[in-house]
């Protein structure tokens, strides 16, 4: 089994998908979780730090410099050591970085039924996961205007959200998964969205039955209880 090494913030946000993953697949991980203030010196720093340690003992007329294999070293040293794009989070498997919290998570439940049985299944959950991301990705997390932040926030929520609530009902229908007759990724998916967007507006899902009684379903899944159970208590 590769050493997974999960690196995010100390919130659910973009990693909750891959930890749901590693919980379900019954994966060991290190969940390493770096403080919001830490952020800005981490990401301009991970470069700067380990070209300092890795040059350290040289100087800079070594000859070193000029020997191919020792360039070589050190480029695809900084490849698999800094952050790809400068984004979390990001997941080291045996020292290699790899990026983008849906790709990492297509990753993980390759070969499994998380990601659907058939490739029709499969594309079906990727298209139910990507529906969810367009909506999540449209609220300005980071905006600093505090007023400008929760107009747009107000908007998505009692605006559009109404419109992606019906459609996700009606591709539920009397279902008992997004997909197929089992769960999937896409499933996990709408648990950890929905939690967020709940604390966000309480009664959001208060005409939406099905779509409440899925997550209750996720949440009762064994080893989903276990993790919603340990997992670090934080807002989003
Ligand atoms: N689509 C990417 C988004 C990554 C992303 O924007 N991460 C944010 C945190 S949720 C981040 O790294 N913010 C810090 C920054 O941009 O400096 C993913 O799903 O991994």
């Amino acid at each position: 089994m590769p050493n997974y090494k999960l690196m995010y913030f100390n919130m659910r946000g973009r990693a909750e998908i891959i930890r749901y993953i590693f919980a379900y697949l019954d994966i060991k991980y290190e969940d390493h979780r770096i403080e919001e203030a830490d952020w800005p010196e981490i990401k301009s720093m991970q470069n700067h730090q380990l070209l300092v340690q890795i040059l350290q003992p040289c100087s800079l007329d070594s000859p070193v410099f000029h020997h191919k294999p020792i360039i070589l070293f050190i480029q695809t040293y900084m490849e698999q050591h800094t952050l790809p794009f400068g984004k979390i989070p990001v997941l080291e498997v045996d020292g290699l970085l790899l990026h983008q919290s849906l790709a990492i998570a297509r990753y993980l439940t390759k070969n499994t039924d998380l990601a659907g049985k058939t490739a029709m299944e499969q594309c079906q959950a990727d298209a139910l996961v990507d529906t969810l991301d367009d909506f999540m990705s449209c609220f300005p997390w980071a905006e600093k205007k505090q007023e400008v932040k929760n107009e747009m926030f107000n908007k998505l929520l009692t605006r559009e959200a109404p419109h992606l609530l019906q459609s996700l009902g009606t591709y539920l229908g009397d279902k008992e998964w997004f997909i197929g007759n089992s769960v999937t990724w896409a499933d996990f998916y709408w648990d950890i969205c929905s939690t967020t967007l709940l604390v966000l507006k309480p009664d959001l899902l208060d005409s939406h039955p099905s779509l409440q009684t899925l997550r209750k379903k996720v949440q009762a899944i064994p080893a989903i209880a276990a993790w919603i159970q340990q997992r670090p208590q934080t807002r989003l």
